[in-house]
């Protein structure tokens, strides 16, 4: 096939970030998990104040830690190869047993840490430690970070679970979770062109340091230059004392002297794996360094390293593996589904097969050979699903018995729809509240002045700490097919933030699958979601002209009979958001509201070749996607401060897309026709 090409051009002046990128989002990690973070410190800081002994001779052998490589590719050459994953398992060994003759051997210490790809899996089975998946998960965000491990993850207290992906949002090389997380977020993940000293690797970062450093994060090391210089250089910065106090990331290779705290006054630690500075500079751990990181070997993750799970994971020396014969394994997109929906399979199967056979009764097709097939399910029933893999050694066949379930979709209410929120009961009107956390969540306001009547939808951000967590008003399934005219769903919102730098989101979502996806339909954030100043205390609109109006036309979906919405809060820790107004139906023409001007133009559509995206935000740090109806990335372009952009898609096959527009503050699909 042609190799598809695109362009992106510029209209209006690009301004380049000239500032340096983060390079690691663990302290993202650290903010978002403060509470498991502070917990965990305690762990490891009263485990080295009552520890007598130097950590390690408590121990008194060499800690090895079992590791398994997911490759989450799009089947490009991020797909690396087995040869690159040794490559950085060898740097890791290096760097953390300080190699006589290799680049770890620095000014550091030998931290008695050694790693080892898995040769058996959690089931026992022969494996090289590595997993391959094609997935679109591999143009990774770190709020996806739940769904990596939902994917493909192996006990995270027998193996360190280390991700390999395409891209990563922001530029990032890399980040891990801290000991004592979520145990959907432990590991590592890491960007392939960082991971490794061959094959994709691209300088500075090509020595394979960066997973030096992201894996130091999980043994439960900070940045060298944490809380920048402090006052005690023990007690404040990154809590190890033989570790120069540095108040900024260091870049490239420099001679600084950034704190003066220290006594005696030296200069900043640029060699060391846990700071920003190129692959080339870097080339220790210190003493206080390995003792925290032995604390937490000693504690936290104590299971890993005990004798009888390397024997388990095969990494014990005397383990010599014979060739690994494939092991069949596949995930669906979702098991209860309704009738006429796609199913997607993703292939998991473990030691390089070469080719597969599916078999799906009650699904179109019935069978077929793909790597990760999409299965149209026109009968009501429960299914098996059966995959046979051929590899070097033979096949191996995996049959999942009644996996998937076909219902009917069950009709929804007629439109129009409106709630208010006046009535005193809450949730109001068939609308349910999902609260994962038990914790801070959607409750009717009587205290501001509201867009409509007395009361409002309101989720406190201020006092919510839990950092991440979704809470969703979901609406009552609805039927759109009764309905004339076109579909729209509008409601008020109000907002303001807490602090400059971080801001709430608000989403709609909507599926017409029965809930088995959903499509993003509305977002906003920062400035866009912002209706008052930014204000420390509780937000609190005092007029009904502050209010904003959603309006999302929903002509889309009116052919279906089940539509589901929900609107989601995501927490950050800002201020409150209200909801008024909601309404799903026609657009009310009283000719007192004045329809906010459309905030995207993608046009032509029906298109050829060139495509034109406009804004009437600045679209700051934003990605552009073109996604085809199976979901696959087929395009994604980075964009900075402009409002409008071009695409050519000339070369691309006929047939239905969605561009889709993600920014620092805005969130927008549209599908698009390719002729
Ligand atoms: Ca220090
Ligand atoms: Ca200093
Ligand atoms: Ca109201
Ligand atoms: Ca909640
Ligand atoms: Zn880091």
């Amino acid at each position: 096939m042609k190799k598809i090409l695109f362009t992106v051009i510029y209209l209006f002046c690009v301004l380049v970030n000239m500032a340096q990128t983060e390079l690691c989002s663990f302290d993202n990690y650290k903010r978002i998990n403060s509470i498991s973070v502070q917990q965990s410190e305690q762990t490891i800081s009263s485990y080295l104040q009552q520890s007598i002994l130097r950590t390690h001779l408590v121990h008194g052998g060499i800690f090895k830690i079992p590791v398994v490589v997911h490759v989450i590719h799009d089947g490009g050459v991020e797909n690396i190869s087995d040869a690159q994953i040794q490559s950085q398992i060898d740097v890791l060994n290096e760097d953390y047993r300080k190699i006589f003759g290799s680049n770890g051997f620095g000014n550091g210490v030998d931290t008695e840490i050694e790693f080892c790809l898995a040769k058996r899996n959690p089931d026992g089975d022969c494996t090289n430690g590595i997993v391959r998946i094609k997935s679109p998960l591999a143009y990774h965000d770190s709020y996806e970070r739940p769904m990596l491990s939902a994917l493909s993850s192996w006990d995270p207290t027998r193996y360190l679970n280390i991700y390999v992906v395409k891209t990563m949002a922001g530029g990032v090389l890399g980040y891990a979770s801290f000991p004592g997380g979520p145990p959907n977020q432990d590991g590592v993940v890491m960007v392939h062109n960082a991971f490794g000293t061959m094959g994709t690797v691209t300088p500075p970062y090509n020595q394979g340091r960066t997973c030096s450093h992201e894996s130091g994060h999980w043994f439960g090391l900070y940045h060298t230059f944490n809380g920048g210089c402090g006052v005690d250089t023990c007690a404040d910065g990154d809590l190890v004392c033989d570790t120069p106090p540095v108040v900024n990331p260091n870049f490239n290779c420099p001679v600084i002297n950034s704190c003066n705290n220290d006594m005696p006054d030296v200069n900043d630690q640029v060699e060391n794996y846990m700071d920003y500075t190129n692959d080339a500079c870097k080339s220790m751990f210190t003493a206080g360094q390995r003792d925290r990181m032995q604390a937490t070997l000693n504690t936290l993750r104590m299971g890993i390293w005990q004798p009888s799970n390397i024997t388990a994971t095969g990494c014990d020396s005397g383990f010599v593996s014979p060739p690994c014969n494939v092991v069949a394994d596949f995930i669906a997109n979702g098991t209860q589904i309704c009738i006429n929906n796609t199913v997607l399979f993703t292939n998991k199967t473990l030691n390089n097969a070469t080719s597969f056979q599916w078999s799906f009764p009650g699904g179109t097709p019935a069978t077929d050979t793909l790597l990760n097939p999409s299965v149209t399910y026109n009968t009501l029933g429960t299914f098996d699903v059966t995959l046979i893999a051929t590899g070097a050694l033979g096949t191996d066949t995996l049959t999942l018995p009644n996996y998937i379930t076909v219902t009917p979709p069950q009709a929804g209410q007629a439109i129009p729809y409106d709630e208010t929120f006046e009535q005193f009961a809450f949730p109001p009107n068939g609308i349910v509240i999902d609260n994962p956390d038990n914790g801070i969540t959607w409750e009717r306001d009587t205290i501001a002045i509201m867009f409509n009547g007395f009361a409002s939808a309101k989720i406190n951000n201020l006092i919510n700490t839990n950092y991440g967590q979704s809470d969703a008003l979901i609406l009552p399934d609805y039927d759109f097919t009764s309905f004339t005219g076109t579909p729209y769903i509008t409601f008020r919102w109000a907002y303001a933030k807490s602090d400059v730098n971080y801001s709430d989101e608000m989403l709609v979502l909507l599926s017409t699958n029965c809930g088995l996806t959903y499509t993003q339909i509305f977002y906003r954030t920062g400035a866009s979601l912002a209706t008052g100043a930014t204000q420390t205390t509780p937000y609190i609109p005092d007029s009904t002209t502050v209010w904003k109006k959603a309006k999302v036309n929903l002509n889309a979906y009116a052919s279906f009979i089940n539509v589901k919405i929900k609107i989601v809060n995501v927490t950050d820790g800002g201020n409150n958001l209200y909801v008024d107004s909601l309404h799903i139906g026609s657009i009310l023409s009283s000719g007192i509201e004045e329809e906010s001007k459309d905030e995207f133009h993608i046009f032509p559509n029906p298109a050829s070749d060139i495509i034109t995206i406009q804004s009437n935000f600045d679209l700051k740090n934003a990605e552009i996607k073109i996604i085809n109806v199976l979901g696959e990335v087929v395009f994604s372009q980075n964009i900075n401060k402009t409002k409008t952009a071009t695409l050519n898609v000339e070369e691309l096959k006929s047939g239905i897309y969605f561009i889709q527009l993600k920014s620092e503050n805005i969130f927008y699909t549209q599908k698009i026709i390719k002729q």
